[in-house]
């Protein structure tokens, strides 16, 4: 089996925000679901760089619409990995590949007779880059942007979506969950109850030229959503790419209802109209709120990730939105929830679960695990039957797209042992050697028990599950959810150590970055030499990867008075360094210089953030100074 799924590809108007995460980590979270299942699995996620809103934005930033794009774009790029999401490739609408791939499917639409030339006038949302309908408005207004639409005539090309509207009908009726959760597939098929427009899908290049030709008339370009949508076949080489053939028919978009319509009306209509089959499932997520609105740039009222991210971790930011929003409908964000999770969820009952079991481990078997114990518990069949059941409840819930009820349900497990060690008491067993069979059959089900939870937890929370793992003394790339492997792989007798606590309780407000290091990497423990060599040798200097680098963004560190994140572009990547040099130079003064950077240091975390690499400055008396080329080179030239 394989797994193919996709984010909605973002409009490069807005850095990333709360809800862009979201989305993105549900589906990075069902991609690793879909690993641990054994699936050939295949991820995507991108960017929308074309447009008027675009093009607006752009010249609010005085700058060339491709500029603008590009720095935009590496921004949603870089930042996916910093929440553990691991995609498979990330597709930019601007690329060759999908201007062409764009221009034959016009092409095989147009040769099928489904596109024509007509006038149109109506009233139209620059914000959704949508003509509206007035019953669709909210007095008067778009109802997403709260802003009156602008009345727009002109000619344009047509996609004579009206005639697949039977089709459709008929096609969402035969495939009852194409588009779950069941209320979204209502809304979609009472809004075919009324007659379907067809679809304009050009823009004349007098009002628009940031787009792609339409291919057939050079005086035109391309509708954006037109464009848009196609960047899901595009990324497999669509007509003839291998990856076409063998993930399209397991096809899964994952979107917000915002965007429901252009993905379950035009997009199947423009699949079927070019020939091509229809994606397997169409998931729909509500909102996050602030406050009863909508998160968004627009409305300005959007949680910035990385703040959440230094105050809880990646682990429980990505556990807090899986867990808390039930796909489907909206959820009210809060940090007092989020607060309430990590010590709720995390802090009591997991952590609390691999503390307590390890330390008695430790105490009571030298942190060993009875290989006798471990066999006994394989062949108790109530034991077996109760994991055997977590697992099959976990993977019906993920497989119908119910990702906080696949969360409940391993919780419900995290309880049940937690009980299990105050029935058992282990500590009373331990008092006589008459218990000791039983003792070591309680402390070998809770190891177990902490594997499995260890696999069950990996797709929300990447390096905790590893981590669970790799202190069992088992391969977090062996990470499994078949009991008997699990069996087998614990019978390794090393000595198991409980370690640091996983998450540790927040009593308020958790300082920024104090989570974040329970699972830092050993970088932050490294030594500067003490002392310099006189002399070294021309290899020791040759080590040291010496770029130019440009200042994009200068953001200073909250509670820090030193500390500066910088995002600075080399030759075509960017890198996020934080220096502390706040002292000497304000982030505003910062932005636009070009710099010196060591770009092969080991990565070190500050303040929970991520360095990775150096600035090189001079140390003045009082002040710092950059070092700078004294001549314009372009960023990631070499210096030796
Ligand atoms: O619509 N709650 O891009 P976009 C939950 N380029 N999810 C949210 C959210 C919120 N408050 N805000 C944003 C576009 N999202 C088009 C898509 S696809 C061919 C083209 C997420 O940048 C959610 O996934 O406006 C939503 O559908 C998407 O961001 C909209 O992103």
């Amino acid at each position: 089996m394989a797994f193919y799924i996709t984010t909605p590809i973002y409009y490069v108007n807005a850095k990333p925000h709360l809800g862009h995460a979201y989305t993105t980590i549900v589906c990075d979270t069902l991609t690793r679901f879909h690993r641990l299942l054994g699936e050939d699995t295949y991820f995507l996620t991108g960017t929308d760089e074309h447009g008027d809103k675009i093009a607006e934005a752009s010249k609010k930033e005085g700058c060339p619409p491709q500029d603008y794009v590009d720095y935009v774009s590496a921004l949603f790029k870089i930042t996916w990995p910093k929440f553990d999401i691991k995609f498979s490739d990330f597709i930019r609408t601007t690329e060759p590949r999908h201007k062409e791939v764009v221009s034959r499917f016009l092409e095989k639409v147009n040769d099928k007779g489904d596109i024509y030339f007509g006038e149109y006038g109506g009233l139209y949302c620059v914000g959704c880059e949508r003509f509206y309908t007035e019953k669709e408005l909210v007095d008067g207004l778009c109802p997403d942007h709260k802003v009156a639409p602008k009345f727009i005539e002109e000619k344009n090309y047509f996609f004579r979506m009206s005639n697949y509207q039977d089709w459709l009908i008929d096609y969402i009726k035969q495939n009852p969950d194409l588009i779950r959760p069941e209320r979204f597939r209502k809304e979609v098929l009472s809004f075919l109850s009324e007659p379907l427009e067809d679809l304009c899908i050009s823009r004349p290049k007098t009002r628009l030229t940031w787009g792609i030709d339409i291919p057939f008339d050079k005086n035109y370009v391309t509708y954006v959503w037109f464009d848009a949508l196609i960047n899901y076949i595009t990324a497999l080489g669509w007509p003839d790419g291998e990856k076409y053939a063998h993930y399209w028919p397991y096809a899964e978009h994952c979107v917000a209802k915002d965007i429901l319509k252009p993905h379950a009306i035009f997009w199947p209509t423009m699949l079927q109209s070019a020939g091509l089959p229809i994606y397997k499932h169409l998931n729909v997520h509500g909102y996050w709120q602030m406050d009863k609105d909508k998160m968004s740039k627009s409305v300005g009222n959007v949680v910035d990730i990385f703040t959440l991210r230094e105050e809880f971790g990646v682990s429980a930011v990505r556990y807090f939105l899986m867990r808390e929003m039930n796909f489907g409908l909206d959820s009210e964000f809060s940090y007092k929830r989020v607060l309430e999770r990590y010590n709720s969820d995390l802090a009591n009952d997991l952590g609390n679960l691999w503390q307590r079991s390890i330390t008695m481990l430790k105490k009571y078997s030298g942190g060993i695990v009875s290989s006798s114990a471990l066999s006994s518990l394989a062949q108790d069949s109530d034991w077996e039957n109760t994991l055997k059941l977590l697992v099959k409840d976990y993977t019906i819930h993920f497989s119908h797209m119910r990702p906080s009820e696949a969360l409940k349900r391993v919780w419900e497990f995290v309880s049940s042992l937690n009980k299990r060690i105050d029935v058992d008491a282990p500590w009373e067993l331990a008092k006589s050697e008459d218990n000791r069979q039983k003792l070591d059959l309680v402390l070998a089900s809770l190891v177990k028990g902490l594997a499995l939870i260890g696999a069950l937890i990996w797709p929300v929370m990447p390096i905790t599950g590893e981590e669970f793992w790799r202190r069992l003394g088992l391969a977090p790339e062996s990470i499994t959810l078949d009991s008997a492997a699990i069996t087998l792989a614990l019978g390794h007798g090393k000595v198991i150590e409980p370690g640091e606590a996983f998450f540790k309780r927040a009593e308020k407000e958790p300082e920024p970055g104090a989570k974040e290091k329970q699972v830092s990497s050993k970088d932050s423990k490294e030594k500067a030499p003490e002392g310099r060599p006189e002399v070294i040798t021309y290899d020791d200097f040759a080590k040291l990867d010496l770029q130019t680098g440009l200042i994009l963004e200068a953001e200073a560190v909250k509670k820090s008075e030193k500390l500066v994140k910088l995002t600075i572009k080399l030759s075509d990547t960017l890198r996020t360094i934080v220096a502390g040099i706040r002292k000497s130079y304000t982030p505003e003064e910062l932005v636009g210089q070009s710099v010196v950077i060591v770009a092969n240091l080991a990565p070190r975390e500050l303040m929970g953030i991520k360095s990775h690499g150096m600035l090189l400055c001079a140390s003045g008396p009082d002040t710092l100074s950059l070092l700078t080329p004294s001549r314009e080179v372009p960023p990631g030239s070499q210096v030796s």
